[in-house]
């Protein structure tokens, strides 16, 4: 008998899952998108913001949190070790971050909203489940450079209802430019601006207390006024070891835990880890865009096997038992003996094909970033499936 199914996206459970099992902790810096990502309802409590953020990040659900001004965190978690495979990257965290220059020229580095994110990871030594163990910075590309600043400290002031507005009429674009006071540990101080296209409160609504600290390093500012009126800005991406700093599909948004470093800069050597930490890197002012703020759209450890991949048509009853997992550069398929695979590229190039001889076979697969299709023929049936490469 045949029977037809389809099926868009068809994950199994899995003892353990490749991305974010659990939200932790939701400590955002005021921002703009503070109380929209996710969004605040009058009476949340933290609990209930957690639970949202969980909503949007916990699996594959690709929602988006954005953790506001310098230091606003997070800190999420993986229901299994993440293992550190030597010489290869360990996890991915997904942002929004986007390029403005695809393909720069040589010498020159990618731009766009580029909102770099420190990360920080934990290995669970304790073995409770909880983040209560060690962290380690994973040292990114600008962790050497003078201009970075290590034990930063920030505090953020409420500011309260009967503060009088200060608009300035050569930035048209702001309803405050002294909406928010901020002192550092470096003799600074400043405002978080109010943007009149984003009217309502920046700082965390959930929060009771008059002022927020965050402490940890501080990036040099990557954003570049393009027009000198403030309208317009671009952010140079940082070469690679920062959250939400280049575009998900780009293998520098991709993450590995030998770049742990203690508090004094020395390499750590972890057998994995089961917590990350991210937060807002920059303490930063765009014009028109705002303050600069990490968001976070998700996780993904790069050594968990199987991620089943998506499939796109089901059309007899010959794939039931078909399982179809792809993990970095590996592609797993069971129970398909005596059919035969091609793998295309997204403009219907044939760039490998194969015989499916026992039910259990791993193809290692050497394929550049990009999506990717898989047929396999059976019997003169044809199932397709979909995947990407990061
Ligand atoms: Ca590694
Ligand atoms: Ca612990
Ligand atoms: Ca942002
Ligand atoms: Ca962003």
């Amino acid at each position: 008998m045949l029977l037809t199914i389809f099926i868009s996206i068809n994950h199994l459970d899995f003892a353990q899952s490749p991305y974010i099992y659990k939200v932790f902790e939701f400590c955002p810096a005021p921002g703009q998108f503070v109380n929209v990502y996710p969004k605040y309802n009058e009476g949340d409590t933290y609990e209930v913001m957690l639970g949202k953020v969980e909503n949007e990040i916990v699996g594959i659900k690709k929602g988006l949190v954005s953790l506001g001004a310098y230091g606003g965190y997070i800190v999420f978690g993986f229901d299994h070790l993440v293992e550190n495979i030597p010489g290869k990257y360990d996890f991915k965290i997904w942002g929004n971050a986007y390029y403005l220059n695809s393909n720069p020229p040589p010498g020159v580095l990618p731009y766009g909203s580029c909102e770099p994110g420190i990360v920080m990871v934990s290995y669970d030594a304790n073995g409770n489940g909880i983040p209560d163990d060690p962290w380690y910075e994973l040292a990114g590309s600008e962790y050497h450079k003078p201009q970075t600043i290590k034990n930063y400290e920030i505090t953020y002031y409420q500011p309260d209802s009967t503060k009088i507005l200060t608009p300035n009429p050569a930035l048209p674009f702001l309803s405050d430019t002294s909406y928010i006071r901020w002192t550092d540990n470096q003799e600074n101080s400043g405002f978080l601006a109010k943007n009149k296209s984003h009217n309502y409160s920046y700082y965390p609504l959930w929060i009771s207390e008059d002022s927020l600290v965050y402490e940890g390093t501080k990036l040099a500012n990557n954003g570049q006024n393009t027009d000198g009126i403030g309208h317009f800005y671009i952010q140079y991406a940082y070469p690679f070891g920062y959250a939400d700093n280049h575009p998900n599909e780009n293998i520098r948004s991709n993450f590995d835990i030998d770049r742990a470093v203690d508090v004094n800069g020395n390499k750590v050597n972890l057998p994995g880890i089961h917590f990350v930490k991210v937060y807002t890197g920059v303490n930063q002012y765009c014009g028109l865009w705002g303050e600069t703020s990490t968001e976070i759209v998700g996780a993904e450890d790069f050594h968990i096997q199987g991620v089943e991949i998506d499939v796109l048509a089901v059309k007899t009853e010959l794939f039931h038992e078909a399982r179809v997992y792809y993990s970095e550069r590996e592609l797993y398929i069971e129970n398909l003996e005596g059919s035969s695979g091609k793998i295309y590229n997204i403009n219907g190039q044939v760039l490998d094909s194969f015989n499916i001889n026992s039910g259990k076979e791993k193809y290692t697969i050497n394929l550049i970033s990009g999506v990717y299709f898989l047929t396999i023929e059976k019997q003169n049936n044809i199932q397709t499936y979909k995947f990407n490469v990061y």
